[in-house]
């Protein structure tokens, strides 16, 4: 059912200056004003660094990573502008729901930050760039207009090639980059803009007098070997050429997990709302994901701080908050029998993942449904 030969086409989405845009959603009364997000490292009162800042502070030079006192420094002359402490679970919130509509638009997905997703339009699209164009339109209305929010779509032959589409033109951009305008597109830019080129690769191809990407596309291969290894050279090379065989995919390693500390210690299973929270949130996140776990996980840790950990793994892949509760409390019960622990805080944790696809295929499920 392949009508588009071997090529693809591959959508970026990266959210715009997320944070801080996520802050502007709560705060109508930032909207105009710079607005830096800082993870306070709390040594000192402003010790720490700026983990975003909308456009506004952006144009007068206040940057992702660069040290608090620098950013206020820079803002010094600006009464109106807003410092804001990190909250990372308010917009992991968001970008759960945001992740939840992308995921009606394909198939084949694949989040890969907190703010950054790939969709492979392959079969929706079928070779039209037009019809990805339109896709991806589509996809910022929607943002828009359920959350309020802006981002920046890329769309192009492969993830390279899409992300780096996503990152030409934000905010707000919508960027098509073609098979044959990639290397028209790629050739002019500094090494630098090169995804996977931090500054010291971007030093070392200086000095061999490769200061632009198509510089680094038509140099010699063996001479990029010879300097960078037998790995990273060739893939610098074929990146250069906006070679990129990757393929979207959402990632099954890992695990989640969330924690919440009881209102009072106990030694039985005294907190089923909790328990009951806990289980709704790591639903909605495998859920989001497009994910199942086989294995469900508990984590008590006791009023002396010390850690516990139980888990179980499942005869079949499971999702729902009812199913992981059921699991825990099991979990739970046989820790409290086997002696007097007083709990103070409490977690459950899901690992050994599985995609919707496969999910939709285990033949264990399937007769589970039947
Ligand atoms: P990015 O997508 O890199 O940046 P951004 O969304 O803030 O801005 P842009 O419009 O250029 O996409 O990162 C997503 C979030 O990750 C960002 O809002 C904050 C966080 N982040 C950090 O905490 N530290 C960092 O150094 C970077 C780059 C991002
Ligand atoms: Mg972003
Ligand atoms: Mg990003």
């Amino acid at each position: 059912m392949t009508f588009h030969g071997n090529s693809r086409t591959v959508l970026a989405v990266d959210l715009d200056y997320f944070f801080a845009q996520c802050e502007q959603l709560r705060r109508a009364d930032i909207k105009d004003k710079p607005v830096v997000v800082c993870v306070y490292s709390g040594r000192s009162k402003d010790s720490g660094v700026v983990s975003t800042c909308n456009y506004i502070a952006r144009n007068f030079g206040v940057r992702s990573g660069i040290p608090i006192t620098q950013a206020k420094k820079i803002l010094s002359g600006n009464q109106a502008a807003v410092f804001l402490p990190i909250d990372r679970e308010y917009y992991e919130s968001i970008s759960e729901r945001i992740m939840a509509i992308l995921r009606t638009h394909s198939t084949l997905w694949e989040q890969v930050s907190i703010d950054e997703a790939y969709l492979d339009l392959t079969p929706e699209a079928n070779g039209d760039l037009d019809l990805a164009k339109e896709i991806g339109y589509k996809i910022k209305i929607e943002i828009l207009e359920k959350e309020n929010l802006t981002c920046s779509v890329g769309i192009g032959p492969n993830k390279l090639i899409a992300k780096m589409a996503a990152d030409s033109v934000k905010p707000n951009g919508l960027t098509i980059v073609s098979s044959e305008m990639v290397r028209p597109f790629l050739d002019p830019m500094p090494v630098a803009k090169l995804v996977g080129i931090g500054p010291r690769t971007e030093q070392k191809l200086n000095e061999l007098n490769i200061k632009r990407i198509g510089d680094l596309a038509r140099h010699d291969e063996n001479a990029l070997i010879a300097e960078f290894g037998n790995n990273l050279g060739p893939h610098l090379k074929h990146f250069a050429m906006g070679i990129d065989e990757d393929p979207v995919q959402q990632r099954t390693t890992g695990q989640f997990s969330r924690i919440v500390t009881l209102k009072r210690n106990t030694s039985s299973l005294a907190f089923e709302v909790e328990l009951n929270s806990l289980c709704k949130d790591i639903s909605q996140k495998l859920e989001t994901r497009g994910l199942r776990c086989k294995s469900v996980g508990i984590i008590a840790i006791s009023s002396d701080l010390r850690t516990k950990n139980r888990s179980k793994t499942l005869d079949a892949p499971i999702f729902t908050a009812e199913e992981i509760e059921e699991t825990a409390k099991g979990l739970f019960r046989s820790f409290f029998e086997e002696g007097e622990t007083l709990v103070r805080r409490i977690g459950v944790k899901v690992s050994e993942f599985t995609t919707f696809e496969r999910f939709k295929n285990d033949s264990v499920l399937t007769d589970f449904l039947a």
